[in-house]
């Protein structure tokens, strides 16, 4: 062994037993060779990699799945909504646009404070750290709960990360005190010395280069969340038509109308949502055109936008599931943009493609063939979030998002089918995917007890840019019965239904069946998302009792 590993050396039972095990000495040195020289200070070393490693986790995590999930950016918005004017204006004044840089090197400190006393307390007393750290992660929980983005995954996520800070406290003390008390046992495996240091130094490259990770993501992250609060939306020039009065089935428990921002589906191969500063974004329209057309953010805002509900759906969305929405989207007609290009003869794709690279083909007919498919900039009122494609992505009526929908969109290749590929297609799924015509009961909800007497049930159905003709139910595969219908906003968009039955107790098997306004019904036969979009009727079971 190399002489940095003194605890290799024979044992001595004088030295082990010069000491109580898991007790420092008052001045914080070991006296005696082989056991920590410091310990206080290896224990708060141990505290703050423990504390640091699981915030890195968190905003990783947080980085990977969603910025409004940071437990960092809520505790950092709790304080800075909490700190009275004076200080806020003070901060202001001393560190300019950099205050909140300042705001996070100064929680990250305090945080490290914190950090290193829970670790001293943890290795004098044990659970005393660890209680600490939890004190400290349900402040942060409470933070999270008062942010106006709070959700439950934000706090599923606080929380993981306050108890991921424990266990590692807890185990990096254990190992401390292994050390400290069996210093020179010649322990199967590395000695305990190495042990703790190992940990330590593992922990600590994980703060390190997974802070960095997260410090770089969340500077661009910010940026664009910074633009994207500056931005003001012009008014549409068509807005779009108000909801019918009668467009709810005012069924209790059902989907809303419009989706809210929060809950809608997210689908998309992005490892980190892309940050885009829409400062310096770009829509470059290329390939087959007479004229090649850039367009900058401010361009796209001051054309005269269409404000329309469209509602979009995922290729894997199964029978009856949910992944498919309904948003109020303001963009600039497509077709507006390549009429200004002049797409050349023999084109017929459009492979749109984004800033992280993702692309999507589609049919250059559809784009240019009137309906509303839109460069969107806004969703339900709002700039879009960075989730859903901030600054700008497509929404196309009737065509499944892998298709259409591209977030983050940078680029539009006019080409043909023939010369270019999308993303999804040498992945097994279909060049061409129109969406088809479906329908989902919602109420009664799974597991919901249900009493006999007139049950009601509810849902939507949908046949974007066809509209929905009738909705039918059917009970034990019996005569198919008709739905009350509500009107829908558009042909574009999905159309409540209900229908109330008066119910006996026993089982039911319940299915919807929808046939659009051309009177085309729905495929019954059952068939799997791939390659194109699943087929079949949506199959519930309830249990009625009396
Ligand atoms: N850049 C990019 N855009 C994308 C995707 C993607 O992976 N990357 N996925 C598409 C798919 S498959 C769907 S269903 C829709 C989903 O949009 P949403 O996340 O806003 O609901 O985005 C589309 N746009
Ligand atoms: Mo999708």
């Amino acid at each position: 062994m190399s002489s940095s590993e003194p605890g290799q050396a024979t044992p001595s039972a004088q030295a082990r037993q010069s000491r109580p095990p898991g007790q420092a000495t008052p001045s914080g040195q070991a006296t005696h060779d082989g056991g920590p020289r410091h310990p206080p200070r290896a224990a708060a070393a141990a505290g703050v990699v423990a504390v640091g490693s699981a915030a890195v986790l968190g905003e990783l995590l947080a980085g990977f799945f969603s910025p409004s999930l940071s437990p960092v950016t809520a505790v950092g918005g709790a304080v800075i909504d909490a700190v009275p004017p004076g200080v806020k204006d003070w901060a202001v004044a001393a560190f300019g646009t950099a205050d909140k840089a300042a705001l996070l090197v100064g929680m990250c400190l305090v945080m490290a404070a914190l950090a290193a006393l829970a670790g001293i307390l943890e290795y004098r007393k044990r659970f005393a750290g660890a209680a600490l750290t939890g004190i400290f992660g349900t402040v942060g929980l409470a933070a999270v709960l008062t942010r106006a983005q709070a959700s439950a995954n934000a706090a599923v996520l606080a929380v993981l990360t306050a108890v991921v800070a424990v266990l590692l406290l807890r185990f990096l003390i254990r190992r401390l005190q292994e050390w400290e008390t069996h210093p020179l046992e010649p322990a199967p495996g590395a000695p305990p010395r190495r042990r703790f240091l190992q940990a330590l130094a593992g922990g600590a490259v994980f703060t390190a280069a997974g802070g960095l990770l997260a410090g770089l993501w969340r500077g661009a992250a910010a940026v664009a969340s910074e633009a994207r609060s500056r931005v003001k939306l012009p008014v549409p020039a068509s807005p779009a038509p108000a909801i019918p009065g009668d467009a709810e089935a005012g069924v209790e428990g059902m989907q809303p109308l419009v989706t809210p921002n929060k809950d809608f589906y997210r689908i998309d191969t992005a490892l980190t949502v892309p940050a885009v500063d829409p400062a310096t974004w770009v829509l470059k329209v290329t390939g087959l055109v007479e004229r090649e057309v850039e367009l900058t953010f401010a361009d796209l805002l001051a054309k005269p936008l269409t404000e329309r509900h469209i509602t979009i759906a995922c290729v894997s969305n199964t029978v009856g599931g949910d992944l498919i929405g309904n948003a109020r989207w303001l963009g600039w007609p497509v077709r507006e943009l390549l009429a200004l290009a002049r797409p050349r003869a023999g084109a017929d794709m459009v492979l749109s493609k984004s800033a992280d690279g993702w692309t999507a083909g589609t049919p250059l007919e559809v784009l240019s063939d009137g309906r509303d498919a839109l460069l969107a900039v806004a969703m339900n009122g709002e700039p879009l979030p960075l989730e859903h494609g901030f600054p700008v992505r497509l929404v196309v009526p009737g065509l499944y998002g892998y298709v259409s929908a591209t977030k983050w969109v940078t680029e539009l290749k006019v080409t043909r089918f023939a010369d270019d590929v999308a993303y999804w297609t040498p992945r097994g799924w279909s060049e061409r995917g129109p969406i088809k015509t479906s329908s989902r009961i919602d109420v009664p909800r799974p597991g919901r007890q249900v009493k006999a007497g007139t049950v009601m049930f509810g849902g939507v159905a949908w046949a974007q840019h066809t509209g929905i003709g009738t909705v039918e139910l059917r009970l034990n595969r019996g005569p198919w019965r008709q739905a009350d219908l509500a009107q829908g906003i558009s042909v574009d968009t999905w159309y409540q239904w209900r229908l109330g039955v008066e119910l006996t107790e026993g089982q039911y098997e319940v299915q919807v069946r929808a046939t659009d306004l051309a009177g085309r019904a729905q495929d019954e036969r059952s068939r799997p998302v791939v390659p194109d979009g699943a087929t079949g009727l949506h199959t519930i079971r309830v249990d009625v009792t009396p």
